[in-house]
């Protein structure tokens, strides 16, 4: 039995009835512990057939690909943050009503190194790998004067480059994986292919197929951001990522402390960089293994910048020469860019305070009772918002007005006079959302909407560290639709066609809901994208992991 909020007609007792974060009240709220949903389980290597309740439609044919880490600790040794677990890969295939399941580890050095050795020797985001106690007291003082190197297990997304499917994390590595059978093929590392030391999990994908991403270099003229343009073909079948090419670089506001970024915009004619007050601090990443701290360590949330929004032509590689600011924000993920009338509208989830990813160490996240509750608490919630970039800007455009034209949006744009622009956003949801724990995890019917002016998308709500709602945004009135269910969690909700669909909307949701409840078994549900109604579920008594990203692949 699932609950069905439609939120305008529900809000005012719903917000009665949940939690107040508020610091006054005596006895603090508690959330339920999710540690089981943060511990290693066994692979699935074999499709198993999953219990069908109710009806999944027999037109969806394909499979949901999913990534996230499912292997916590190796011997005695443990990691740290919840972007370390090794990757472990997910898929759902449906094929006429039916649906079946398979999972298996990606076979990353890191794995199969720290396998090997049965204990952590591949260093990741949160966790140092402590030197080899086998070597001398020399050795290991000087293996501390090493800078850190890049660990390959790509945990975070699957991504397409010329047709293959890749698994992703934010490093120079990638693996090509077979979407089939979740094998492990070759390892690519983008530093063979152009000038970048990674790239994001997150690029996007142009109708022609080109793909593009971002990623950081440090070379002998400093630190640059990237924009990366890989051709949609490949000249030969064992191509990967021949012919990417550096489109255009941009220079950080300081060149020791560039922003962290996970994602970027893209509309139909520009790429949008933003560059936020999350910085890695160089001297301190690269001094890591030395003052023996985890990388995570040197990314830090430095509110005395702003947030900037650099625009860059697509076609030409050029970058506009307008400087966009807005006070500092956080965003990890982007929901979708388009222009209209001379502007840019530019939608993410956001947060006002950039502390999070310190906050996801495994240990808070495992937490239970008023100790796990005071720590989420502590984190800053994301919601949807708009931004409004006007793009012609002519030099004698007012100073102190606002310059955004467009009717639907109240986001604000408006000249200083040393020529910067301050924009203001909008809010992308009614007042109270907080309540749901504001939404990530957004997604869009990206084929037919990325770029465009649209008007859904989709995400989780977070009343926890992970996701514990699915929730559909309507933009253009701000009413929201909601799904959830006492003690699950759902993931990353991915839109599905149906196929010669009309409108926006026709189709169906797919999203993984597991729960800590040992009698509660994970299952693939499918809602009705349009009414947010459950169609069917499909469980398989298997455990999951909460995982982070994933894909559809239509047969
Ligand atoms: C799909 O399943 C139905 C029964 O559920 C069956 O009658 C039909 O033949 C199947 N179609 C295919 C293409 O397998
Ligand atoms: C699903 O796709 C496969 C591969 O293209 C095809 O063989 C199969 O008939 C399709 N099944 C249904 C039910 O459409
Ligand atoms: C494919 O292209 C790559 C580089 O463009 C080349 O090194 C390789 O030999 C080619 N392979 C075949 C089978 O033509
Ligand atoms: C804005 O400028 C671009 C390029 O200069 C031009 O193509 C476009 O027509 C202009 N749009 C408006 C609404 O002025
Ligand atoms: C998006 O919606 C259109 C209908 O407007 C549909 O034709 C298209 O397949 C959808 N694409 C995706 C990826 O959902
Ligand atoms: C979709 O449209 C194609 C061509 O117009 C048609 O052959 C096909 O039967 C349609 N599929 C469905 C499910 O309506
Ligand atoms: C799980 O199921 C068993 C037997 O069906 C029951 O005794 C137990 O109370 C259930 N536990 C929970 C947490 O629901
Ligand atoms: C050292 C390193 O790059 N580790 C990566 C392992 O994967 C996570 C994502 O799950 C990345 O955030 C880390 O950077």
């Amino acid at each position: 039995s699932y609950l069905l909020f439609v939120v305008t007609a529900f809000f005012a007792g719903l917000k009665r009835s949940l939690p107040s974060p508020s610091k006054e009240q005596t006895t603090l709220p508690t959330l339920q512990c999710i540690s089981p949903l943060l511990k290693t389980v066994e692979e699935t290597p074999q499709p198993i057939p999953a219990k069908v309740k109710g009806h999944i439609p027999e037109w969806i044919n394909g499979s949901l690909l999913r990534n996230g880490p499912g292997r916590f600790e190796f011997g005695e040794e443990k990691y740290n943050h919840w972007f370390d677990g090794m990757a472990l890969l997910h898929q759902f295939q449906l094929r006429n009503g039916t649906v079946t399941y398979r999972s298996k580890f990606l076979q990353s050095n890191s794995y199969l190194t720290n396998r090997q050795h049965n204990r952590i020797v591949v260093s990741e985001f949160g966790t140092l790998a402590m030197p080899d106690p086998c070597k001398s007291v020399f050795e290991r003082f000087m293996s501390r004067f090493d800078t850190p190197k890049p660990s390959d297990n790509a945990s975070v997304s699957y991504v397409v480059y010329k047709g293959d499917y890749y698994v992703s994390s934010e490093n120079t590595f990638m693996y090509k994986v077979d979407p089939e059978t979740l094998e492990t093929k070759e390892k690519v590392d983008w530093s063979k292919f152009v000038a970048v030391n990674g790239a994001t999990a997150h690029p996007h994908y142009a109708s022609d197929g080109t793909t593009y991403n971002m990623g950081n270099s440090y070379g002998k003229h400093g630190t640059r951001y990237n924009i990366i343009e890989i051709p949609p073909q490949k000249s030969n079948c064992s191509d990967t990522l021949e012919g990417a090419k550096v489109l255009c670089s941009i220079v950080p506001m300081d060149n020791m402390k560039p922003s962290y970024y996970h994602s970027f915009g893209m509309s139909e004619n520009y790429i949008i960089f933003i560059e936020q007050p999350i910085r890695l601090n160089l001297m301190r990443i690269i001094t890591s293994k030395f003052r023996g701290k985890p990388i995570s360590e040197g990314i830090n949330w430095e509110p005395q910048y702003s947030t900037r929004f650099h625009v860059v032509n697509k076609h030409t590689g050029e970058v506009l020469p307008g400087q966009w600011y807005s006070k500092p924000f956080a965003t990890f993920h982007q929901i979708n860019a388009f222009e209209d009338h001379g502007c840019l509208v530019l939608d993410l989830c956001c947060q006002d305070d950039g502390k999070t990813l310190a906050t996801y160490k495994l240990q808070n996240m495992r937490r239970s009772g008023v100790d796990l509750y005071q720590v989420y608490d502590s984190v800053a919630r994301t919601f949807p918002r708009r931004f409004v970039l006007p793009l012609n800007m002519s030099s004698d455009a007012p100073v102190g007005k606002n310059l955004n034209p467009l009717p639907y949006t109240l986001a604000k744009a408006v000249k200083d006079a040393d020529g910067k622009v301050w924009c203001t956003h909008e809010n992308l949801h009614p007042e109270g959302f907080e309540n749901f724990g504001g939404l990530e995890f957004p997604q869009i019917n990206y084929s037919q909407y990325s770029g465009k002016k649209y008007r859904y998308f989709y995400g989780c709500g977070f009343r926890h560290f992970i996701g514990d709602s699915l929730m559909k945004v309507d933009v253009e009135t701000k009413n929201f639709k909601i799904w959830q269910e006492e003690g699950s969690y759902p993931s990353e909700p991915v839109f599905v066609p149906v196929p010669n669909a009309t409108a926006e909307d026709n189709g169906v949701i797919l999203s993984v809901v597991i729960s800590p409840n040992e009698n509660q078994s994970a299952f693939l549900l499918v809602l009705d994208a349009e009414t947010f109604k459950e169609l069917g579920r499909a469980e398989v008594p298997v455990e999951m992991p909460y995982g982070f990203h994933g894909i559809f692949r239509s047969h």
